[in-house]
C-alpha cells in the first residue's frame, strides 16, 4: 500500500519519460527475426518488456542487456527453435498477440501462458485470423490462454479486420511475411503502425495505403539495425495531464514519440482548453518533440469512435480531465476499454466515484460531470492490477486536499517502474 500525497505548490521541471512499451516490444521481436545485430538504445526496462525478451531468449535468441541498452543477436525466422518449457507472457497483452503471428508459420508447437488477468483476455481475436492465413492455435472453450501455437507453413490472404486493434493487425503482418505470396490486412480504423514502419526499416517490402491497407510482400530479408525507441506517449500523458489539472504548474516532457496514430491525448488536451506546446525534434525515426505544459482551466469534451485507437490506453487519463472540467463530457465507442488488463470502464468508473465525481457507466464509454473540487468518498484507491489505473489514481490524488492510499502499487511496474520516483521529482519532494 501505498500513501498518495497531494501536490500542494503544483508540479515543476523537465522529465525524460521511459521508452515507448510498444516501440520496445517490436524492437526485440524484429531484432530476433532478423539477420545480424540490433542495438536497442532507451529500451523499457519494465516487466512487459521484459516478458517479450525472455520469452525469444527462451525460443534460442541471444540476447544482452546493459541498463537500457539491448544487443539482440539476430538469427531469422527460421533461427527460432522449439522453447523447453511453456511461455510466460506475464501481464503482457502485446507480446501474447504479437507471439501468435510470429510462431503460427515455425515448424514446432509452442504453448504461451500468462498471469490471471491475461488469462482473462480475447484471444480469438488472433487465431480466428489468422486461420485465414493457415495459421493453427488451440485455446480454451472461453477463447483464452493458455494458448498452443502449432506451427504450419502459412499462406496467404486478403483479410478485413473486425475489431480496431494494432496487436491483431501485428500478429498477421508477422503470419504475412512468413506466407507463400503477397498479402493484404485492411484495418477497421487506422491503429498505431509501429510495426509497419519498423518493418520497412529492417528491409521489409510492406506497403501502407489510404490510413487503412497494409500490403506485404513475404520472406523479405531482414537486416538488423540500430532502433532509437522514443519516449513513450503513454507515460507523458500521465504528467500532461497531472500538469495540467494541478495549479501551479508548468513542466516539460522530453523527446516524446508523436506518431499520429498515438497522438489522440495531445488533440484531446487542446480540445479542452489546455496550455500546451510542442518543440518538435529532428529525427530519423518515429516523429518526436519536446511538450510543455501549464495549469490550466479546461472545457467539457464528447469523444467518439473514430478517436479512440489514438488514445486508447489514455482513456482513464481523459475521464479524469473530463472530471476537472467545467460540463459534462461524454466518450463512446470505447468498448474495447472492456478487454484491457482490467474492464477500464467499470474500474474508471468504480476509482472516480470514490473521489466524488459523478460518473455515469455506459456500455461503451461514459458520462462525466466535471466539478471544480471533489468530496472524497474512499479515501482508499486501488490499482485492481492494472498500471494505468493504478497512475490515474496516482494523478488524481495529486489534486485532492488530503493524503489518500493506493493498494496495489506494484501493477505500475508493468510499463512504468521509475513512475513514483518521477513524480515525486516532479512535485518537488526528492
Ligand atoms: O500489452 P497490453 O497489455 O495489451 O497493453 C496495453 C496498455 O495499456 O499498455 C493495453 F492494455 O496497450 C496496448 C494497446 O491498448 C498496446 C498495443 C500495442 O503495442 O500494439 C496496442 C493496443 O492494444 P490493441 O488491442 O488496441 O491493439
Amino acid at each position: 500500500m501505498r500513501t498518495l500525497l497531494p501536490a500542494k505548490n503544483g508540479l515543476h521541471g523537465t522529465l525524460m519519460v521511459p521508452g515507448d512499451k510498444s516501440i520496445s516490444h517490436r524492437a526485440i521481436m524484429l531484432g530476433a527475426i532478423s539477420h545480424g545485430d540490433t542495438m536497442i538504445h532507451h529500451f523499457l526496462n519494465g516487466e512487459d518488456c521484459l516478458s517479450t525478451m525472455q520469452a525469444f531468449r527462451e525460443l534460442g535468441g541471444v540476447i544482452e542487456q546493459v541498463d537500457d541498452d539491448v544487443l539482440v543477436h539476430g538469427q531469422g525466422f527460421k533461427g527460432l527453435k522449439q522453447a523447453r518449457r511453456p511461455l510466460n507472457m506475464g501481464n503482457s497483452g502485446t507480446t501474447t498477440r504479437l507471439m501468435m503471428g510470429i510462431l503460427a508459420g515455425t515448424n514446432f508447437t509452442t504453448t504461451l501462458i500468462g498471469d490471471s488477468s491475461l488469462q482473462r483476455r480475447p484471444m480469438k481475436r488472433v487465431s480466428q485470423p489468422l486461420e485465414v492465413f493457415g495459421g493453427e492455435v488451440e485455446l480454451t472453450p472461453n477463447g483464452t490462454l493458455p494458448a498452443k501455437i502449432i506451427g504450419h507453413p502459412l499462406h496467404h490472404a486478403e483479410y478485413h479486420m473486425t475489431v480496431a486493434s494494432a496487436q491483431v493487425k501485428s500478429a498477421l503482418i508477422f503470419a504475412a511475411l512468413q506466407a507463400d505470396g503477397k498479402s493484404t490486412i485492411i484495418e477497421k480504423l487506422p491503429t498505431r503502425n509501429h510495426t509497419e514502419i519498423m518493418l520497412q526499416q529492417f528491409g521489409a517490402e510492406i506497403m501502407m495505403s489510404n490510413d487503412r491497407t497494409i500490403s506485404v510482400t513475404p520472406h523479405p530479408h531482414l537486416t538488423g539495425q540500430v532502433v532509437e525507441v522514443p519516449g513513450d506517449i503513454s507515460s507523458a500523458a500521465f504528467f500532461l495531464v497531472a500538469g495540467t489539472i494541478i495549479p501551479n504548474s508548468k513542466l516539460t516532457l522530453q523527446h516524446v514519440n508523436l506518431n499520429p496514430t498515438r497522438t489522440g491525448i495531445i488533440q484531446v488536451l487542446r480540445k479542452m482548453g489546455a496550455d500546451l506546446s510542442i518543440e518538435e525534434l529532428p529525427t530519423k525515426g518515429e516523429p518526436l518533440g519536446n511538450i510543455t505544459v501549464k495549469s490550466s482551466e479546461l472545457r467539457p469534451i464528447n469523444i467518439g469512435p473514430t478517436m479512440i485507437p489514438s488514445l486508447i490506453d489514455e482513456l482513464p487519463l481523459v475521464a479524469l480531465l473530463a472530471a476537472c472540467a467545467s460540463g459534462q463530457s461524454k466518450i463512446t465507442g470505447a468498448e474495447e476499454l472492456r478487454v484491457k488488463e482490467t474492464d477500464r470502464i467499470k474500474t474508471v468508473v468504480e476509482e472516480l466515484r470514490k473521489l466524488g465525481v459523478h460518473v455515469k457507466e455506459l456500455r461503451d464509454g461514459m458520462i462525466i460531470d466535471g466539478q471544480p473540487t471533489w468530496q472524497v468518498r474512499n479515501s482508499q484507491l486501488a490499482s485492481h492490477g492494472d498500471h494505468r489505473i493504478g497512475m490515474m489514481n496516482a494523478v488524481a490524488a495529486l489534486k485532492a486536499s488530503n493524503e489518500l492510499t493506493l493498494i496495489g502499487e506494484e501493477a505500475i511496474n508493468v510499463s512504468y517502474p521509475d513512475f513514483f520516483n518521477d513524480l515525486e521529482t516532479l512535485a518537488g519532494r526528492n
